[in-house]
């Protein structure tokens, strides 16, 4: 049995209390532990305890004595007894997606930490963002990625040249239109962010279509609870295979933590391996899939928008489905690559320390 310490309303178990000691035995001065938490006694007790000018202080009891140090905003940031509501950082987005919201100017990206972290924060917020005025040179989106992190080399290089191609090992390489798609669903980990930059646009279609994923799984699991589960539930499998390159990965198409928070969509009608759910369950699954997608492609969901020469998209791979509307005419060349969330999320969270003083 755990001994329980309230401090300010706030409940903290004596273990819970003894693993997040700060003091230098517990702790490197980089912040890691040092302790190792399996080894601590579940049963320790506290022996002593009172409120100080600054939080804290805690005496634990023989055999285990040791005492602890937590200052009050410690204490407050980490409760989790009657935690504070956190903001909220995800905004779901439909067809009505303010462009300004998500827009920003390369050059004062480039320039202005400001408009940087704006940038990277609205990519963390509606999982994608457009930059305008990015040079329309090759290989300048490789640039972009070192902005905040490291591209993620593929079979597909480390970085591939959207446009028509003589034999086209993928649709994407021909003019033709490619419905609401994440890319590489047959890959394990699946790419987290993706760039596309337009460096010539077609004289006629190749619009660009985008989809939030999460909000349309949202709508899913509102209006019809058993389809979401099935996407949620149910195990696809994606495959590419080419000269030189043979790809599978299965997964669900909806995945949720287990909170049930909808956290990842792998959507690839093209990369779509023949389905293998229980044979009772083939008609349900395929009538929540073909549902889902009306959802995904329809009207209260699809944002569409004209890619100009020097515009650059960021989007969260598992979040952001993209498309391409209408058959492209006259010679059309994007450069796309992938890179990971983690950075970027690392370097915001680097930028709003420095920035915030
Ligand atoms: C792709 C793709 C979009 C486009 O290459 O995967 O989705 O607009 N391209 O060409
Ligand atoms: N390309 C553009 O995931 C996919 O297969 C979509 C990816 C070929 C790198 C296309
Ligand atoms: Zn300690
Ligand atoms: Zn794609």
């Amino acid at each position: 049995m755990q001994d329980i310490l309230t401090y300010k309303n706030q409940r903290f178990h004596s273990l819970w209390l003894r693993d997040n000691c700060q003091c230098p035995e517990c702790r490197h001065e980089n912040g890691q532990r040092l302790h190792e938490t399996w080894q601590l006694p579940a049963d320790v007790k506290i022996a002593e305890s009172r409120e100080t000018d600054t939080g804290l202080w805690v005496r634990f009891a023989e055999p285990h004595a040791h005492e602890s140090e937590f200052i009050d905003a410690y204490l407050t940031e980490h409760a989790y007894d009657q935690p504070a509501a956190k903001p909220e950082t995800t905004s779901l987005w439909g067809s009505d997606l303010e462009l300004d919201s998500i827009s920003f100017e390369y050059a004062d990206v480039i320039s202005d930490d400001r408009t940087k972290l704006a940038w990277l924060d609205a990519l963390i917020s509606h999982g994608i963002t457009k930059l305008s005025g990015v040079p329309a040179q090759a290989g300048i989106i490789l640039k972009a990625v070192d902005l905040f992190g490291f591209v993620r080399q593929t079979n597909y290089g480390t970085l591939f040249e959207v446009k028509t191609e003589e034999k086209p090992q993928n649709l994407a390489y021909t003019p033709m239109p490619l419905s609401l798609h994440t890319d590489n669903p047959y890959r394990d980990p699946v790419p987290t962010l993706q760039l596309l930059h337009c460096l010539v646009q077609a004289q006629e279609g190749g619009v660009t279509a985008l989809t939030d994923g999460f909000e349309a799984a949202r709508i899913l699991r509102e209006e019809y609870p058993e389809k979401f589960a099935l996407l949620n539930e149910q195990i696809v499998r994606f495959r590419f295979a080419s000269e030189d390159a043979e790809l599978e990965h299965q997964d669900t198409m909806i995945t949720t933590n287990t909170r049930g928070e909808i956290i990842k969509v792998r959507i690839n009608n093209r990369s779509s391996a023949p389905f293998q759910v229980d044979f009772d369950i083939m008609p349900a699954f395929y009538d929540a899939y073909q549902t889902f997608m009306r959802i995904v492609q329809g009207d209260r969901c699809k944002r569409t928008l004209k890619l100009q020469s020097g515009d650059l998209i960021l989007f969260n791979n598992e979040r952001v489905l993209h498309g391409r509307e209408v058959q492209a005419i006259g010679a059309r060349h994007l450069q796309g690559c992938y890179a990971d969330i983690d950075s970027l999320r690392s370097t915001a969270a680097v930028l709003r320390n420095k920035l915030n003083g």
